[in-house]
């Protein structure tokens, strides 16, 4: 039996719809647009990728995107007086400093200067606090989209064995904590974890966030489980061009999972769509303007 797909491109076009309709509603309640500002620094080619598509994506929301562009050599202190600049700015409602930076500037050091409040991308140890004790805040666009896609799949998540492979604080640690808050029962994997595919056999939900192409293979997976790989691999393929792939060995995975998101076109595009949406939830809340977050 093979898998069905979750189409993660659709869902996120869906749910970028919705932003639409929403930010042109937040225009004529508030009187201006809601604004992301993204800040790039240096030219690593991924994120060139990622930050054009995040802005083309912002303006067909109908929303205002400011694109700031840093040379590799900016020094911390000129990218933390640009984060400054835009904390101050009323007209953004969202801040993303694409990472990673360049070699010599430390990530935390930067993030930890964006307004908590306009921390789209809920990078700040201010939401990550505030998600790991259930306040409101903002959560992280990558797991946030993994759980839209796992809802509109399975609904109630109660009592579902999940794992999640790896556990970083952009990625699995995140997404371990919103599955505990689905009321999942959550493993953590990770390079140490010992007999990883026994721990993944034992898993009706599946998270790989790894970074190790195809690692996950379709023989540790239970049948019927839902399958979510976050990786974004790019290889050479056989033609000699490259190829982008997953964490999980789509080929062998699907043919033993109920469900799998394929890369490309599965949780890259909810990325995407979640930084929306959490650009126009902080406008909302920074105007005051009554909101039903849940309906994004
Ligand atoms: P990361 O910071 O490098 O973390 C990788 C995690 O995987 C670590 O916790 C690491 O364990 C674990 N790991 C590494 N090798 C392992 C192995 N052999 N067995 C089990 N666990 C292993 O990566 P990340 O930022 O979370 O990203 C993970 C993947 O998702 C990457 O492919 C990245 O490109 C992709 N990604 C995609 C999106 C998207 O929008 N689709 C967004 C972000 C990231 P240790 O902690 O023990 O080192
Ligand atoms: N919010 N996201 C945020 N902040 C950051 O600092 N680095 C980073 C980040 N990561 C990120 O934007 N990742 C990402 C990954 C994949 C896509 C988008 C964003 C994506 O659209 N992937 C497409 C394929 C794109 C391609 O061909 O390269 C996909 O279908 O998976």
């Amino acid at each position: 039996m093979s898998a069905a797909l979750i189409d993660g491109k659709a869902f996120a076009e869906g749910l970028r719809q919705k932003i639409a309709k929403f930010a042109g509603e937040f225009e004529a309640k508030a009187g201006r647009k809601a604004g992301l500002a993204v800040v790039l620094v240096g030219e690593d080619p991924a994120s060139q990728v990622y930050v054009r598509s995040k802005g083309k994506a912002t303006l067909a929301a109908g929303m205002n995107s400011l694109e700031y562009k840093m040379p590799a050599d900016s020094t911390e202190e000129a990218l933390i007086a640009k984060v400054k600049e835009l904390n101050a700015d009323p007209a953004v409602d969202g801040i993303l400093v694409q990472l990673p930076l360049p070699k010599g500037l430390d990530e935390q050091a930067v993030i930890s200067t964006i307004d908590p409040d306009k921390d789209v991308d809920g990078f700040h140890i201010i939401n990550a606090g505030r998600l790991s004790v259930g306040q409101k805040g903002f959560v992280p666009c990558t797991p946030l989209g993994c759980l839209m896609l796992l809802k509109d799949r399975l609904g109630d998540l109660s009592g579902k064995d999940a794992v999640v492979i790896g556990r970083s604080n952009i990625v699995g640690k995140p997404m371990a904590q919103l599955l505990t808050d689905a009321n999942a029962t959550v493993t953590i994997a990770h390079s140490r974890t010992a007999n990883l595919p026994e721990v993944v056999k034992r898993a009706d939900i599946v998270v790989a966030a790894v970074g190790r192409p195809e690692m996950v293979k379709g023989d540790w997976i239970k049948p019927g489980a839902t399958v979510i790989d976050v990786g974004i691999n790019r290889v050479d393929g056989e033609d000699g061009k490259t190829k982008l792939v997953g964490d999980v060995d789509f080929d062998s995975a699907r043919e033993v999972a109920g469900a799998i998101t394929p890369v490309p076109g599965g949780v890259g595009p909810m990325t995407i769509a979640v930084l929306l949406r959490n650009a126009l939830v902080s406008a909302y809340r920074r105007e005051n303007i009554a909101l039903d977050e849940d309906a994004l």
